[in-house]
């Protein structure tokens, strides 16, 4: 499996909530410790949630915010981007609105469902900057829309332009690599079907067997912040 790595021109990597777990985000489906265990889905990550009250979805990202501006990229996220230094082009495809691949130094990152530290107008979709933390509720744009965290809910398209690259990039990889993700929510969890129907090899790393594992070439059980240093590690050893 690092020979296949070692070896491959183009990897793409598809991120999800795991994969920032140990760096104290929580994920979305752990039945003790996912957000959706205390927290409903269809109040607080849907259109139609945040109309019906604003200021709770306000102060739940607000919330989050918070904790992700206090955490650190972990082992895991830093592995992915020094595979940059052995793999010709290596692209994250991630489904994590916290940033911290790229404060791990990683270069080429899709940004599948947004980014929490940016805000737009629900109406236009008018990005907005300098927003204050704190306010309770959502202030209005100069459109006079409510603004919203610049993320995707359910129901609501991906952005296109990303989600077209994201397909491009996974069907011309040679490795694609599933990290933390439970693979239920679509389109991202299509991803690795694609790339093994175009002959990618398939490797997954997970604590659990997850949606996609009946398709993996190879899975590695276990967290993220483990595994991933491991697997550069033995890439390193490697002669090509
Ligand atoms: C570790 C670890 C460690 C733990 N190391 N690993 C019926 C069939 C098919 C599709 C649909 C359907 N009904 C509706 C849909 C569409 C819907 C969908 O897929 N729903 C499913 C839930 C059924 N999708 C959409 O609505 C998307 N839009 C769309 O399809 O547009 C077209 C359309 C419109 C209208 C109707 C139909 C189609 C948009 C999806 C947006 C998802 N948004 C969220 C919130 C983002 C903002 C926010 O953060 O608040 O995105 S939901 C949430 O789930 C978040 C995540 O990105 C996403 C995926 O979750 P992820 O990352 O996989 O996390 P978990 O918690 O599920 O898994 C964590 C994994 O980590 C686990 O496997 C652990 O084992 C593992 N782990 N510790 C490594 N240390």
């Amino acid at each position: 499996m690092a020979q296949r790595l070692r070896q491959a021109r183009k990897l793409a990597v598809l991120t999800g909530a795991g994969v920032s777990r140990e760096s104290g985000i929580p994920t979305f489906r752990d039945a003790q410790t996912g957000l959706w265990a205390s927290y409903d889905p269809a109040r607080l990550a849907t259109p139609q949630g945040f109309l019906a009250d604003p200021p709770l979805v306000w102060r739940w990202y607000d919330m989050r915010r918070a904790i992700v501006l206090d955490a650190q990229p972990n082992p895991g996220h830093l592995a992915l981007s020094e595979m940059e230094e052995m793999i010709p082009s290596v692209v994250i495809i991630t489904q994590n609105i916290d940033g911290l691949h790229a404060r791990a130094g990683s270069r080429d990152i899709i940004e599948l469902h947004g980014n929490i530290a940016r805000y737009k107008c629900f109406e236009n979709e008018h990005p907005q900057a300098d927003v204050q933390p704190g306010l309770g509720e959502p202030p209005r744009c100069s459109c006079g829309s409510l603004l919203r965290p610049d993320v995707v809910w359910f129901g609501e398209n991906l952005p296109p332009a990303a989600l077209e690259r994201a397909f491009s990039e996974i069907r011309s990889a040679q490795v694609a690599l599933v990290v933390g993700t439970s693979g239920l929510v679509q389109p991202a969890a299509s991803l690795p079907f694609i790339a093994r129907h175009h002959g990618a090899y398939l490797v997954e790393v997970n604590p659990e067997e997850t949606a996609t594992t009946i398709i993996a070439d190879c899975f590695l059980q276990g967290r993220s912040g483990e595994i991933l240093p491991r697997i550069v590690e033995a890439m390193r050893d490697l002669k090509v």
